[in-house]
C-alpha cells in the first residue's frame, strides 16, 4: 500500500468543493428507476443514460470522481470512448462498485449482508487496468422491530473492512459504506442510536484489520427519521444530529465523509449538506461532501424519458444539482439558488 497515492486521490476527488456522484445502479436498480419513469429496462437505454451523464459538459465543476457498474465500464459512447475514458477526458476521476449486492442473511429474517469477497483481489486488478481509482462496497442496515441484530452490524462491518483491506493493498481508495435505511417509521433518535452503534462497530473493525483510516473515504447516511415517520424535523436538527453522531464515531484522520442521500427529495439532501457545513465549519476535522445518487439523477432522469431530444434538459439538470451540492459543501447554498 503506497497511502501517499491513496491521500493524493482523495485530495483530487474533493478539491474545489466537489463530490461523487454515483452512477452505480446494478442492472436491477437501474431497471427500476427505469421503470418507474417509464423508460424501456434495456441494455442499450443504460448505455444512452451512461453517455448522457458522462458526456455532460461542465459536470466537472461539482463532482470530482463518478462511480460505476461493472456493466458501464465496459460500454462505449456512441463515439466510440469507453465510459470511464469520457469521464476522465470531462475532468472527473472513474471509480467502480465492487460488491455484489446485499443478500438475505441467513438466520437473521429481514437482514442483509453484502456479498463479493471472493475473487476481488483479482477483480481489482482488472478495474485498476481499467483506469478505476477508487472503489466502493454498500452494507445496508435495516431499522425495523428487534432489528438491526449485532451480528448482522459486524458481519458486514468485517466484509467492509475486508474490502477495504483488499482496495488499499492495490492502491484504490476505498469507500466505505453503511447504510443505514431510511424505510420505515422510526424516530430521528432511533437512526442516531443504530447510526452511531453500526460507525463505532465499523471503526473498531476497520482498526482490527489494518485499515489505513487516513486511505479511505467513509460514506454515511444522514440522521433523519424514517420515510413513514409522522415527525417533521427541521434542517438544522438533521444538522445538529447528524454532525453529533459522526463525532461520536468517526476518527478525525479520515480524511473525508461524503453522505448518501437515501431517497431525500434533491433539494433537502442539499439543504443538509450544506446546514451541516455551514453550521459547524469550525467543528468538522474531515472534509464532509456528497456522494449522491438519486438527490443528483432523479430530475436528470425524468426530464430525459429515454428520449434523445430530451438529452439536453438532462443535461442541465444534472449540470445544476452537482453545481448547488458543491456550492452546499461551502455552506452558501439557498433556496433561492433553485431557481
Ligand atoms: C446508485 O445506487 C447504489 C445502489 O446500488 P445497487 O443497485 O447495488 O443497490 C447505492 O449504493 C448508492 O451509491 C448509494 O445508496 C447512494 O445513493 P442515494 O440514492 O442514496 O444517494
Amino acid at each position: 500500500m503506497n497511502k501517499d497515492i491513496l491521500k493524493e486521490t482523495i485530495a483530487e476527488l474533493f478539491s474545489d468543493h466537489k463530490g461523487l456522484l454515483a452512477m452505480d445502479e446494478s442492472i436491477s436498480t437501474c431497471n427500476k428507476r427505469f421503470a418507474a419513469a417509464g423508460i424501456p429496462e434495456t441494455v442499450e437505454m443504460r448505455r444512452k443514460y451512461r453517455e448522457l451523464i458522462v458526456t455532460t459538459k461542465g459536470l466537472n465543476e461539482g463532482i470530482g470522481g463518478a462511480i460505476l457498474f461493472d456493466e458501464t465500464v465496459r460500454q462505449n459512447t456512441k463515439d466510440g470512448i469507453q465510459m470511464a475514458e469520457a469521464l476522465k477526458r470531462n475532468g472527473i476521476i472513474p471509480g467502480i462498485k465492487v460488491d455484489k449486492h446485499a443478500k438475505p442473511m441467513a438466520g437473521f429474517r429481514g437482514e442483509k449482508i453484502t456479498e463479493g469477497l471472493d475473487g476481488l483481489r483479482e477483480r481489482l486488478e482488472e478495474y485498476k487496468t481499467l483506469g478505476m481509482r477508487f472503489a466502493k462496497w454498500r452494507a445496508v442496515i435495516s431499522i425495523g422491530e428487534n432489528i438491526p441484530s449485532v451480528e448482522c452490524i459486524e458481519a458486514n462491518a468485517v466484509a467492509l473492512a475486508r474490502y477495504a483491506a483488499l482496495c488499499q493493498e492495490a492502491d484504490i481508495v476505498p469507500i466505505v459504506e453503511p447504510e443505514v435505511l431510511m424505510d420505515g417509521n422510526h424516530s430521528i433518535d432511533k437512526c442516531y442510536e443504530v447510526t452511531e452503534q453500526v460507525q463505532k462497530i465499523l471503526f473498531y473493525q476497520l482498526y482490527k484489520y489494518r485499515i489505513e483510516t487516513e486511505g479511505m473515504i467513509l460514506k454515511p447516511n444522514m440522521i433523519i427519521q424514517g420515510d413513514e415517520s409522522d415527525e417533521k424535523n427541521s434542517v438544522d436538527k438533521v444538522a445538529e444530529y447528524t454532525v453529533n453522531c459522526l463525532l461520536a464515531s468517526v476518527p478525525a484522520n479520515v480524511p473525508a465523509v461524503a453522505f448518501l442521500s437515501g431517497g431525500q427529495p434533491p433539494e433537502l439532501a442539499t439543504a443538509h449538506l450544506n446546514a451541516i457545513n455551514k453550521n459547524y465549519k469550525k467543528r468538522l476535522p474531515w472534509t464532509v461532501s456528497f456522494s449522491f445518487a438519486r438527490a443528483i439523477q432523479q430530475p436528470a432522469l425524468e426530464a430525459w424519458n429515454g428520449k434523445d431530444e430530451n438529452v439536453e434538459k438532462a443535461q442541465a439538470l444534472l449540470y445544476m444539482r452537482a453545481k448547488l451540492n458543491a456550492i452546499a459543501r461551502s455552506g452558501q447554498y439557498n433556496l433561492s439558488m433553485e431557481k
